[in-house]
């Protein structure tokens, strides 16, 4: 005896269903759009899932900015600074430089992709001075 046809689209819907939920859990990645000026970081989100992400970096200023993603314990305002350069965040001692998107002019849109792990980050621009004037946010990779 054939199955109900009813019972043949609720399988296949769940099957679907399932297929779904299993990437979105795995395989896809995470775009966080970031626009930075003078003086701010502004991430679209402040937490993803851990696995595949891109930073979408936009610089709104008139300036150079860079974006580093830093893993980090520390309070987001409480950074270290390099002992031979106050001006900037120490990216090594206290923190992990998970990547970055180095030196982006003006009014450009540069992206990087990074696999993060969870924890606690810093979305740092690490020019000399800009993070003393704010240009810092939190972010959290669950
Ligand atoms: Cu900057």
């Amino acid at each position: 005896m054939a199955l109900p046809k009813w019972l043949v689209f609720v399988a296949l819907g769940l099957t679907v269903l399932l297929a779904l939920a299993a990437c979105s859990k795995k395989g896809l990645s995470t775009t966080v759009d970031v626009i930075e000026d003078e003086w701010s970081i502004k991430p679209s989100v402040t937490s993803v899932n851990a696995g595949v992400t891109t930073f979408v970096v936009k610089n709104s200023g008139t300036i150079e900015h860079e974006l580093v993603v830093l893993k980090t314990d520390l309070p987001v305002t409480g950074l270290r600074m390099r002992e031979s350069d106050p001006t900037r965040v120490d990216e090594d001692t206290d923190a992990d430089n998970g990547g970055e998107v180095e030196n982006s002019a003006p009014g450009s849109i540069v992206s990087v992709t990074l696999s993060l792990l969870p924890g606690h980050y810093a979305l740092v621009c690490n020019i000399a001075a800009h993070y003393k004037n704010g240009m810092v946010a939190a972010f959290a990779v669950k």
